[in-house]
């Protein structure tokens, strides 16, 4: 594998539409990527073994209701985690505050509730210092707007 990898994780199945955006913008930035579905109360073995064997440059972790997945993944790894909360329960605001109120030292970033594609942009974002190719895909996606 060649340039930057991001590792998609999502806590269930039942949050495949928001790993589909996520997939979907950073095929479009030609950003390498794969998507995982691990969760992090029912297989938390499975989700260490695949954290410490990930090569991952950045994690996006995907979860609704009491979504400790993206914290529990920012406790195995000192690569950055962008958690994105689902709208499952109560305006996904539970999922919201249970990815935003990480304890001090073991910090993970959070886009807006649904928000897989914002996700995926700031994940391409953070490794396209290091990717030119990746840098002008975000300039020119930018610029399409206008
Ligand atoms: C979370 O609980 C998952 O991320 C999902 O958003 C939600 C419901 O999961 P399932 O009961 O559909 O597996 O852990």
């Amino acid at each position: 594998m060649t340039g930057p990898f991001v590792a998609v994780i999502a806590g269930s199945k039942s949050d495949q539409v928001i790993t589909d955006e996520v997939s979907k913008v950073l095929t479009e930035l030609k950003v390498s990527h794969e998507v995982q579905f691990i969760s992090a109360h029912r297989s938390p073995e499975k989700l260490r073994k695949y954290v410490s064997a990930s090569g991952a440059d950045v994690f996006i972790a995907v979860a609704g209701l009491s979504a400790h997945l993206p914290g529990v993944i920012a406790s195995m790894t000192l690569k950055p985690v962008i958690g994105v909360p689902v709208g499952v329960k109560l305006g996904g605001l539970d999922s919201l505050l249970s990815i935003v109120q990480m304890p001090p030292g073991v910090p993970v970033a959070s886009v807006g509730v649904d928000s897989g594609r914002n996700a995926g942009i700031l994940a391409a974002e953070i490794v396209a210092p290091s990717d030119p190719a990746i840098l002008e895909g975000l300039r020119k996606m930018r610029e399409a707007w206008l």
